[in-house]
């Protein structure tokens, strides 16, 4: 199938101060250094200028033949900028650069070859967003240590919550390596992601075999591609996998047997796949097996693992998604939103250096709004990953556009009151609180094997933006947003302008007519697009709003399930407070009356009424706007993205009135503005 660049796209000459004047690459890196990740960011470099400048950069090896010393020394002599100078460095942080320009070239000086390829990177993105070359100096370290993916990708090919078509890993239960796995790489690596888990977490049928013979050639085949450019591959594991091959009885992380197995398995895989970096696990958690059934904790299944996986430098990353999916809606007691706390915070300091617990941002499930997940500031000695979500489940499934990176950059800056400083989801994730290494962001992928990769051509900026958050988290959602826009659509005002004004309101815009006040849910059940109020209501799953014709929302303060107390204080007493607590949780927090004044100055109804007719005008002023790009951009995209625009406001208007109608008719309040509710 046919594919397109995103914003890796070389076609079309760009105007970049001083990019003219490059005519070759100087490698001063020696031979025996020169791994594949160095030779790709040659490679990179050469055809970025080549289409953007139109000049073919010729490779100069200092001490190499092929090196015309004259000619280049020549042409150095002249004035303005000839070469690009790339030099490994030592003493520089791992995966650093510094990109800077001398009198006549660039360079980018790293200690390890990843920091040269983000550097080249760096350098193409300066190049084609337009900014000058001529006077840089820019050092650059990765904040998170691990930048990772997780693909929800099955065997057959189907993607698990994947809005962007079939997987490019898998086909009928055999692993695809082609060209779209380079440039999907390249994609990956230019924006700084360090780690890819191939395979969905709900490990299932042929993916069990994913560590067997059947597939180690071809798994060692793709990550080798990968690790071309810096990534580590990883692979969700099955920890019932012993038992699944049918090859013990039991899966008991105490048991000896069970222990040897897993040494055994895990020297076998590391030794044909010397690039893994490791697994990912989903235990005990919606149907899949794990260290509970033996009576044993997640500690224990981890550890097990993470021992037989160690001798390799193998990691275990350990989800901690775990909670009761058989719960019983009469039951006010139980509350999901505890689960991962209630599972994992006791175990704090008994999982091994190896092992790194990943923690969705929220409680819940990726809902456009959640608090942030307790364990931030919970955990004080165990490897932390966050968790996002970038295929957008919750948030219109990549038909509708959701711009997720403004969420997330509020999840890194909650203070959790761990400490007195450096307290923040990001402080712990990047490591600096507890002065951790394993630790990081992961996003649920929104790829898939589309034309375009992510099915809304705007959902690229998701994918762009959660790896330049990774790597600089400083950076604002606006400027991500704008170096992305450039990227992919050029340099022209009014696209800028659009495009930015439409990526920074539709966030906003979701939650604003999707389910109100940080409630959640309201979705259909199973597929978990469009609107169901009751949907999720009367189900197994634990997600309810609990709204009767007084009012609505969950107690989660110390009167409910004392779900609030959950948090470090000061949080724990502004969200246990109903007065206190901030306007967009209080459902998630407190049952609360329909006429309830909010902070906002709105009682609860009007503020539903309310933000659901603001929402749809939001849609249509976005496509109002973006109308008027007709014809300066590329038809084709231009015409695809109209057409998720529509269903996004098809859909948006019957959210609107779905939720205005079931709010009316349940509290028999009309709307003071008088508009029309059904
Ligand atoms: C991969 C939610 C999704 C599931 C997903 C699960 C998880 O429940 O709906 O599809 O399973 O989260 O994160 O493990």
């Amino acid at each position: 199938m046919k594919f397109e660049q995103a914003w890796l796209d070389y076609t079309g000459k760009v105007f970049c101060d001083g990019a003219d004047e490059i005519s070759y690459i100087h490698l001063e890196i020696q031979e025996k250094e020169q791994d594949e990740v160095i030779k790709n960011s040659v490679k990179e470099l050469q055809n970025a200028f080549a289409g953007l400048t139109g000049h073919k950069l010729t490779l100069h090896e200092e001490g190499l033949s092929g090196g015309d010393e004259a000619a280049y020394t020549a042409a150095d002599a002249g004035a303005g900028l000839h070469k690009i100078r790339l030099v490994l460095q030592k003493g520089m942080p791992a995966e650093s650069y510094r990109l800077y320009t001398e009198e006549n070239g660039i360079t980018i000086e790293a200690s390890d070859s990843r920091g040269i390829l983000y550097g080249a990177f760096d350098l193409i993105r300066q190049v084609k967003t337009g900014n000058s070359i001529k006077d840089l100096d820019r050092t650059k370290s990765p904040v998170m240590p691990m930048r990772m993916l997780n693909h929800w990708d099955n065997m057959d090919g189907s993607i698990e919550r994947g809005y962007s078509g079939e997987s490019f890993f898998f086909e009928n239960n055999t692993i695809l390596v082609n060209d779209r796995t380079d440039t999907y790489a390249r994609l990956a690596a230019s924006v700084g992601i360090n780690a890819v888990v191939i395979n969905n977490v709900n490990v299932k049928d042929a993916a069990t075999w994913l560590i067997t013979e059947r597939y180690l050639d071809k798994v060692k085949e793709l990550s080798d591609v990968l690790a071309g450019y810096g990534i580590q591959m990883y692979m969700s594991l099955n920890y019932a996998a012993p038992v699944e091959l049918g090859e013990l009885d039991s899966a008991d992380p105490l048991s000896e047997d069970v222990r040897g197995w897993w040494k055994r398995r895990m020297e076998f895989v590391f030794r044909k796949v010397p690039n893994l970096g490791g697994f990912l696990i989903k235990a005990d958690s919606e149907g899949r097996p794990g260290p509970f059934t033996y009576g044993r904790t997640h500690a224990d299944g981890a550890n097990m693992l993470a021992e037989a996986a160690a001798p390799y430098g193998g990691n275990i990353i350990w989800r901690c998604f775990v909670y009761n999916c058989q719960q019983d809606w009469r039951d006010y007691k139980t509350d999901r939103a505890r689960s991962g706390y209630d599972n994992f915070q006791g175990l704090d300091g008994k999982f091994l250096d190896n092992v790194v617990l990943q923690i969705k941002n929220g409680p819940m499930d990726f809902q456009v709004r959640e608090p942030v997940h307790p364990l931030f500031g919970g955990l004080k000695q165990t490897n932390q990953i966050l968790e996002v979500q970038i295929a957008q489940e919750y948030t219109g499934q990549q038909r509708h556009l959701c711009y997720l990176i403004p969420m997330f950059q509020e999840i890194l800056k909650f203070r959790t009151y761990i400490k007195e400083e450096n307290d923040t989801v990001e402080d712990i994730v990047s490591g600096r609180t507890f002065r951790q290494h394993n630790c990081g962001m992961a996003a649920v992928a929104n790829t898939g094997n589309d034309v375009n990769w992510t099915g809304h051509d705007m959902a690229a900026a998701n994918l762009y933006g959660f790896g330049r958050l990774a790597f600089e988290p400083e950076l604002s959602a606006e400027e991500i947003a704008r170096e992305w826009i450039f990227m992919t659509f050029g340099k022209d005002s009014q696209i800028e302008e659009t495009l930015l004004f439409m990526l920074m309101s539709s966030w906003p815009a979701y939650e604003k007519y999707t389910s109100p006040l940080g409630i959640g849910w309201m979705v259909n059940p199973n597929y978990h697009y469009g609107p169901s109020v009751d949907g999720y209501e009367y189900s197994r799953w634990g997600t309810y709003h609990r709204a009767d014709h007084m009012g609505i929302g969950v107690d989660r303060s110390h009167e409910g399930t004392g779900y609030a107390l959950l948090y470090n204080e000061p949080n724990a007493s502004v969200y246990d407070d109903k007065r206190r607590c901030p306007d967009e949780l209080l459902l998630f927090f407190h049952h609360i009356p329909y006429t309830w004044m909010l902070r906002s100055g709105k009682t609860v109804i009007q503020h539903i009424y309310d933000t659901h007719f603001e929402g749809v005008e939001m849609v249509d002023e976005m496509i109002e706007r973006f109308m008027k790009l007709q014809d300066k951009m590329d038809k084709v995209k231009y015409r695809r993205i109209v057409e998720r625009f529509m269903e996004q406001k098809e859909n948006a208007e019957e959210w609107r009135d779905q939720i205005n109608a079931y709010f009316y008719r349940k509290s028999g309040i009309s709307d003071e503005k008088g508009r029309d509710i059904y």
